[in-house]
């Protein structure tokens, strides 16, 4: 067993606040801005480094699905808690295919993680971590020096797009556990080279994140943190300590315990989502 229940937490940020969860009831144009064509607010003001802007203080809505098997919620989901900005969530249904169709059409992609807020829709999961990075800049989801925030966006895309070996045959699944899994070669592969991104990252900055506090790229790696445990897989002593601390993030925490009530169990799901 790999999870980190009951390791310390990370001493270093206080958990973020909780949003409010919101389950789908209201039809798709009840969500305010959220309409697949909403238009950009005209003149937004762009970031600023210097403080919150104004739009920050307009409501968000982030449309998320499966907290047991949606790798990419989980991932725009921490991105949201780490920024700051308070938000509702709305949990597109994993099982209802009707509701579930409706919903996923507010989103622009149909995919989630969907952010709304302002007026704008953000649909991409990078595309909301630069965003939050915009008008929450205190919150840091990018590093300060320039070299590590380039190779921060390089390990982020690299998680984007890459690792698909790894992504079908070890899909996130954080009620499991698979004792002993066996591996295979093409997965391995890209478990060797984000062991080898993890060990770079960390031996640069110092951990506990991969650039010492907590930015975009633990959100975008925290779902192989949890593939990691749920199927056993070896690791060296950093890659492992680098793990459980994700895990025992308090918001990972928070996330798992609520996966663990969904109460289906969907075997159509159990592939890469
Ligand atoms: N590249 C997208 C990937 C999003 C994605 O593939 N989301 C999956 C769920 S993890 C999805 O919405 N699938 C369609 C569905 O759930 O019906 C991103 O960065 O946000």
């Amino acid at each position: 067993m790999t999870e980190a229940e009951g390791t310390p937490m990370p001493a270093d940020r206080a958990s973020t606040p909780a949003p409010r969860v919101m389950p789908l009831r209201a039809g798709p144009r009840a969500l305010p801005g959220a309409g697949p064509r909403a238009a950009p607010r005209a003149g937004a003001r762009p970031a600023s480094r210097s403080g919150p802007v104004a739009v920050d203080s307009a409501p968000a809505i982030l449309t998320l699905s499966s907290r047991n098997y949606s790798s990419w919620s989980l991932r725009g989901w921490l991105l949201t808690r780490f920024s700051g900005l308070p938000f509702e969530e709305r949990m597109v249904p994993a099982d209802d295919a009707t509701v579930r169709a409706e919903m996923l059409l507010l989103a622009a992609s149909n995919r989630v993680p969907c952010l709304t807020h302002a007026g704008t829709e953000i649909w991409d999961t990078l595309a909301i971590a630069e965003y939050l990075n915009e008008i929450r800049p205190e919150a840091r989801l990018l590093p300060e020096a320039r070299a590590a925030r380039a190779r921060c966006r390089s390990i982020c895309g690299e998680m984007h797009s890459g690792f698909a070996a790894m992504r079908s045959a070890l899909p996130m699944n954080l009620k499991a556990r698979f004792p002993g899994f066996k591996v295979w070669s093409r997965a391995q592969a890209d478990i060797d080279r984000i062991t080898t991104i993890w060990n770079e990252c960390l031996q640069a900055s110092g951990g506990p994140y991969l650039f010492g506090a907590r930015t975009t790229a633990d959100a975008m790696y925290a779902p192989v943190a949890t593939r990691f445990a749920t199927y056993d897989v070896a690791l060296d002593p950093v890659c492992a300590a680098y793990r459980d601390t994700i895990l025992a993030m308090p918001e990972m925490r928070e996330w798992t315990a609520a996966a663990r009530l969904e109460p289906e169990d969907i075997d159509e799901l159990e592939v890469e989502f």
